[in-house]
């Protein structure tokens, strides 16, 4: 079988807080052999040309140091304040500075350089995420012919999107040198495909420019999932069974709503609490028997409109305190901090509703962990945002609209209400949902396509393979 190398902004740590992701790669990394690649976190004044290896819990793992400058363009700047605005529909929230774009292109030309020395003839190459667009055509320019795949983990934007990122054009080009592009939902298939068959020129220049071919590049929808076994233990391990002991003495009997998010304008938070402030207003008798816990620690915090999401978020909490705490009873505890998995799983079990309500998402984790984690005989009920790729998976969710806050404080009291029957019937589906998407399959469905292998281990010709259509 052909070695896999990964490669991601960040490579996975030391330690038990690695992620679904790191964990399903880890275990693809030891049937397969390969390694890691990516930053190594160190920001310093001259990098190495050289990569480091380290062995870290059984997986190698590849490093590159990057300078303060070259960081700040492509981490904070190109990647993070105008890649993910716009790619999750916010353009009010990019800053365009169109000079980032050489850093981000630069820092992909170093990952390039350094990783060139360690790829071997039928190496197979999975890339992730909008960090590393450029990189299939870095490599592809330093003579890498190897099967190159990418996954992007967030939404692909709508064409008018898409247009208003500078360079567009040549990110797109540099998606057409991968040979998998894999999507996380439909919906992100069809608004690659309709640019793809509709380009049109991109300049004020006047010269049109050439349209990009993708007739080499498949692309296809791999939903990514958790480990949904995984979280059903850890539910019931003792560190969660200790958390929902600490919660049920603290809540008495009130219903614990909970939401769990990295602090990101995309997880749609000011307008869950503004739902659930009219849950309160509009359903008296449930004051003081329900609680929303949300916990969301801050991400990306050097950046402004980071920085204003918590501020607002902060004022609508303290809002919502000053209209309905009383001296004996608070209607929402905001805890902005990370929690390790198993206090997570005890939250998730003890919950009666997860509240999931992001404006746009390329899946959402924390709606399949917090399927995973319920209680058969007594489980909760998820409220999800039909603007997450979740959604096309788990449709006995109850699905909102989650700019309708009043569409999403409804569901909320039907969540509440909702009787033991209907509950269990819902999650079973959702829980078979969690199943078929787990985050192995992810992976082994990826790889299968990217490099299928024949018998003996071999990889195998590639066949039956759907390309776009020649649009150039
Ligand atoms: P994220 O936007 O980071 O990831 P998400 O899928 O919601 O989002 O969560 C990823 C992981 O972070 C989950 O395993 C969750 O448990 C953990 N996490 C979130 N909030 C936490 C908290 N408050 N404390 C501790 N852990 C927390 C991107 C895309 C998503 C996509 C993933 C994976 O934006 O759409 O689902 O990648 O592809």
């Amino acid at each position: 079988m052909s070695r896999l190398i990964v490669v991601s902004n960040r490579t996975p740590g030391k330690g038990p807080a690695a992620g679904g992701l790191a964990v399903a790669l880890r275990k693809t990394l030891a049937e397969r052999d390969g390694f890691w690649f990516g930053w190594s976190g160190r920001l310093v004044d001259r990098p190495d040309s050289e990569a480091v290896f380290e062995d870290i819990e059984g997986i190698k793992v590849g490093k590159i140091d990057l300078t303060r400058d070259d960081h700040h363009a492509y981490y904070a700047g190109f990647s993070n304040s105008i890649l993910w605005p716009s790619f999750h529909l916010r353009l009010d929230l990019a800053t365009i500075e169109g000079h980032w774009y050489e850093g981000y292109r630069r820092v992909n030309a170093q990952f390039a350089q350094a990783l060139l020395p360690h790829i071997a003839p039928d190496d197979v190459i999975w890339v992730h995420d909008y960090h590393m667009i450029p990189l299939a055509s870095e490599l592809r320019h330093l003579g890498i012919n190897n099967r190159i795949g990418f996954y992007l983990h967030i939404p692909f934007p709508t064409v008018d999107a898409l247009y208003a990122i500078p360079h567009h054009n040549e990110l797109m080009r540099d998606l057409s040198r991968y040979d998998l592009i894999g999507m996380q939902a439909n919906r992100d298939v069809s608004a690659f495909t309709e640019f793809a068959d509709h380009q049109s020129p991109s300049t004020l220049s006047g010269s049109p420019l050439k349209s990009v071919d993708f007739s080499r590049t498949e692309v296809a929808a791999f939903p990514i999932g958790s480990d949904p076994e995984a979280f059903a233990r850890l539910a019931v391990s003792p560190a969660a069974t200790k958390m929902v002991r600490r919660m049920e003495r603290a809540l008495g009997d009130q219903a614990l709503v909970l939401g769990v998010d990295r602090l990101d304008y995309s997880k749609g938070l000011p307008q869950r609490v503004e739902a659930y402030e009219k849950l309160l207003a509009n359903n008296a008798s449930l004051r003081r028997q329900v609680h929303l816990l949300q916990v969301a620690p801050p991400s990306r915090d050097t950046i402004k409109e980071y920085q204003e999401t918590s501020d607002t978020l902060d004022a609508m909490v303290g809002r919502l305190m000053g209209r309905f705490a009383e001296p004996d009873w608070q209607p929402v505890t905001y805890v902005k901090r990370a929690y390790g998995q198993p206090s997570l799983a005890g939250l998730y079990r003890l919950a009666r509703v997860g509240l999931v309500t992001p404006l746009r998402d390329g899946m959402n984790l924390v709606a399949h962990e917090y399927v995973a984690s319920q209680d058969p005989h007594d489980p909760g009920v998820l409220v999800l945002s039909r603007f997450a790729g979740a959604a096309e998976i788990f449709e006995d969710a109850l699905l909102v609209n989650p700019f309708d806050t009043d569409e999403t404080a409804e569901a909320l009291r039907l969540a509440l209400n909702m009787p033991i029957e209907e509950r269990r019937h819902r999650w079973e589906r959702l829980m078979a949902g969690a199943h078929d998407h787990s985050v192995d399959r992810w992976a082994e469905s990826y790889l299968s396509r990217l490099a299928p292998t024949g018998q003996n281990g071999q990889p195998a010709p590639v066949r039956d393979v759907l390309y776009l259509d020649s649009v150039a």
